[in-house]
C-alpha cells in the first residue's frame, strides 16, 4: 500500500524493519517492545482518541512519566493527525492551568495521581475527556485502547499541519506554544540522521526526559529513521547508563549528564567500547568537561546546538574537528548574525543568531504579534542567542540576549519567577539571576526586597513559597535578602552586578 511520507509517522513507519518483531525497545525497567507491537498499539490508541472525538488538528495535553507506552501515544497523536502537547512532570497546577486554558486541549492524558486536581482543571478548560498513564504505562488509556481495532489508516495530513506544541517560557513570563508542523519534524529529523551517520546495527540509550525537544525529536527521531532498537531509561542514573552503555552505540545528554557520568569511576574506555557517538546539547557544554571526557573515554563529545521552535540548527561535524566551545556548522537552514536593529554583523564580530529554513516553526500558539516580532521581514527568525562565526567558520554561541537562565538543560526565564516572588506578601520586589553550578551548569538565585510588612520573613520561606507552586527546576537555590536592587540612572535593575555578586559568593 502507498503511504504518504508528509505524516511523520508514516516516514517512521517506512523505516522500521521489514521484520517487525525485531526489538524497538528494551531496558532494565521495561518490558521489551517489538515494533510490530508499537505499529498496533499506535493503532489502537489512535482510535481509542478518534472515539472520545478528536479530530485531526485537535490538542492533546499529555503529562506524564517516561514510559514505552507514552511515546505510543505521540505516535498515536501523530497517526490520527492530533496535535501533541507534551509537559514537563515538574509542572503543578497553576503552569498545568495556563497550558490547558491556553491550548484548549480536546484530550488531555495524565498520572492518575494527580487525576483529581487534573480534572477540576481540565473541566475549566473545556477538555473534553482526561484519560490516566502511570510510570508503568498503565491507566485508562491503556485500558480502554486495549478494546480497540489493531490496524488504523494514519491520517494524510500536509506537512503544514501541526504534528506538536511545545510550550517554552517567554521573557515577558507568559510561555509561548510552539507550533511545529510535520515538515518541520521530518526536515529536522533527516538532517540529524544524515548528518551523525546514523547506521545499520545502531542502538541508542535513551535517558533524557520525553517532554522536550532532545529526548522527545532529537533522539528519538534519528532512532526510529533508523529503525534501531532504543534502549529506554525511565530517568537518567549515571549508574545505570554505565551498565547500559556496551549494549548501545549512541548516547544523547545534557552537560549534566556528562558531569554526572565523570564523576563516576566506573565510567572508563572499557564502558564505552561499543560506543559510536556521544552527542551534547541544550546547555554550554564547558570546555573542561569536553576534555575531561575525551581523556577519560577516547571518545569525542559532539556538540550541537538548537532550540524548541527550530529544532536542532548547528552541529559539530561527524566527520572533522569537534571543537570544544563551538556549535560546528549550520544544518540544513540558512543562518546569519544579525545586530538588535538586524544589521548583518562582520565575519568574527558578535551578534544575534537569525534562522531560515524547513524546521523553523510555523509561530506561536494565538501569538500573531509576538510571533511577527519574532521573525524578520524576510523571514528570519531571530533566535535571541549571541553567537560568533570564528575564522576557522565553526559557530560559536557566545551568550544570550534574552534574559533566560538554563539549568540542567531546562530553562528558566527570571520574569516568571520574579513575578511570581514579587506577589508574595512581605515581598517588595525581587531579581533573579543565574550562577554558575558544578553540576546543573547554571543555578537559580533570586535577590530579593522585603517591604517590612512581615517582620522575621526569611529566604528560606521565599524558597518555601516557590517550592510549593513552580516546577523544582524553577526553585531558586540560594536566595538573598537586599535593602534594595542596584539600579543605573535610568531605575533600571542591574542584573550584571548581581549576577557578579551571585558569583562571589
Ligand atoms: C532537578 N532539579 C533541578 C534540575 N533537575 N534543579 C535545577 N535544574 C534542573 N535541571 C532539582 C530537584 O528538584 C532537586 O531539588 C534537586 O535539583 C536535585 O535533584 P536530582 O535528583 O539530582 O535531579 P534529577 O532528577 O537527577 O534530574 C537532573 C537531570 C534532569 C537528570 C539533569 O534535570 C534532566 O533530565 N535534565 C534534562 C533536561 C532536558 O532534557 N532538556 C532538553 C530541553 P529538591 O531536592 O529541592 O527537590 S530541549 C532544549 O533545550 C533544546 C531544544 C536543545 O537544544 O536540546
Ligand atoms: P529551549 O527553549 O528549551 O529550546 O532551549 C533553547 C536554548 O538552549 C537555545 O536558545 C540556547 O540558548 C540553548 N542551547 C541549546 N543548545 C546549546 C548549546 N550547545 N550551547 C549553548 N546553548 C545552547
Amino acid at each position: 500500500m502507498y503511504m504518504s511520507n508528509t505524516n511523520l509517522y508514516s516516514l517512521f513507519e517506512s523505516r522500521f524493519p521489514s521484520d517487525r518483531h525485531q526489538t524497538a525497545f528494551e531496558g532494565p525497567d521495561i518490558q521489551p517492545w517489538s515494533f510490530a507491537e508499537i505499529i498496533s498499539k499506535s493503532a489502537q490508541m489512535a482510535h481509542l482518541m478518534t472515539e472520545l472525538g478528536a479530530k485531526p488538528g485537535d490538542r492533546v495535553a499529555v503529562q506524564v512519566g517516561k514510559t514505552v507506552e507514552a511515546v505510543i501515544l505521540y505516535l498515536a497523536c501523530l497517526r490520527a493527525g492530533l496535535v501533541y502537547l507534551p509537559l514537563n512532570t515538574a509542572y503543578k497546577a497553576a503552569e498545568i492551568e495556563y497550558f490547558l486554558r491556553d491550548a484548549s486541549p480536546t484530550l488531555m492524558v495524565c498520572d492518575p495521581a494527580s487525576l483529581d486536581e487534573i480534572r477540576v482543571l481540565a473541566r475549566t478548560a473545556g477538555v473534553k475527556e482526561v484519560l490516566t498513564l502511570d510510570g508503568d504505562g498503565k491507566g485508562s488509556l491503556s485500558d480502554r485502547a486495549e478494546a480497540s481495532p489493531t490496524t488504523f489508516e494514519t491520517y494524510n495530513n500536509t506537512g503544514e499541519d501541526l504534528a506538536a506544541i511545545l510550550y517554552t517560557s517567554g521573557t515577558t513570563g507568559r510561555s509561548k506554544g510552539a507550533m511545529l508542523t510535520h515538515d518541520n519534524l521530518i526536515s529536522n529529523a533527516k538532517s540529524l540522521h544524515n548528518a551523525w551517520h546514523f547506521e545499520a546495527g545502531d542502538v541508542l540509550l535513551h535517558a533524557l526526559p520525553i517532554f522536550h525537544v532532545h529526548g522527545l525529536f532529537v533522539a528519538l527521531h534519528c532512532a526510529f529513521l533508523n529503525g534501531s532498537k532504543i534502549i529506554f531509561l525511565t530517568k537518567f542514573d549515571a549508574k545505570t547508563v554505565i551498565e547500559q552503555l556496551p549494549k548501545a552505540t549512541v548516547f544523547m545528554g545534557v552537560p549534566t549528564f556528562y558531569v554526572r557520568l565523570l564523576a563516576d569511576p566506573a565510567f572508563t574506555t572499557e564502558a564505552c567500547h561499543n560506543m559510536r557517538l556521544f552527542t551534547a546539547g541544550s546547555a554550554p557544554l564547558l570546555e573542561e568537561t569536553f576534555n575531561a571526557f575525551s581523556e577519560r573515554t577516547g571518545h569525542v563529545i559532539l556538540e550541537r546546538y538548537g532550540m524548541t521552535e527550530a529544532g536542532m540548527i548547528t552541529t559539530n561535524p561527524y566527520e572533522g574537528l569537534r571543537k570544544a566551545g563551538t556549535v560546528g556548522f549550520p544544518l540544513d537552514n540558512d543562518v546569519r548574525i544579525a545586530s538588535e536593529g538586524g544589521e548583518i554583523v562582520a565575519d568574527g564580530e558578535i551578534g544575534i543568531l537569525e534562522i531560515k529554513g524547513p524546521n523553523v516553526f510555523k509561530g506561536y500558539w494565538k501569538m500573531p504579534e509576538k510571533t511577527a516580532a519574532e521573525f524578520r521581514a524576510d523571514g528570519y527568525f531571530i533566535t535571541g542567542d549571541m553567537c560568533q562565526k570564528g575564522s576557522d567558520d565553526y559557530y560559536r554561541i557566545v551568550g544570550r540576549s534574552k534574559d533566560l537562565v538554563i539549568c540542567g538543560g531546562y530553562n528558566v526565564y527570571p520574569k516568571e519567577i520574579e513575578s511570581f516572588i514579587d506577589e508574595m506578601p512581605g515581598i517588595e520586589e525581587s531579581a533573579v539571576v543565574g550562577r554558575a553550578h558544578p553540576d546543573f551548569g547554571e543555578a537559580v538565585v533570586a535577590f530579593v526586597v522585603t517591604d517590612g510588612t512581615m517582620p522575621g520573613l526569611t529566604a528560606d520561606d521565599v524558597i518555601l513559597y516557590v517550592k510549593e507552586k513552580l516546577a523544582n527546576f524553577k526553585v531558586p537555590k540560594q536566595v538573598y535578602l537586599l535593602d534594595q536592587l542596584p539600579r543605573n540612572a535610568m531605575g533600571k535593575v542591574q542584573k550584571k552586578d548581581l549576577r557578579e555578586r551571585a558569583a562571589a559568593e
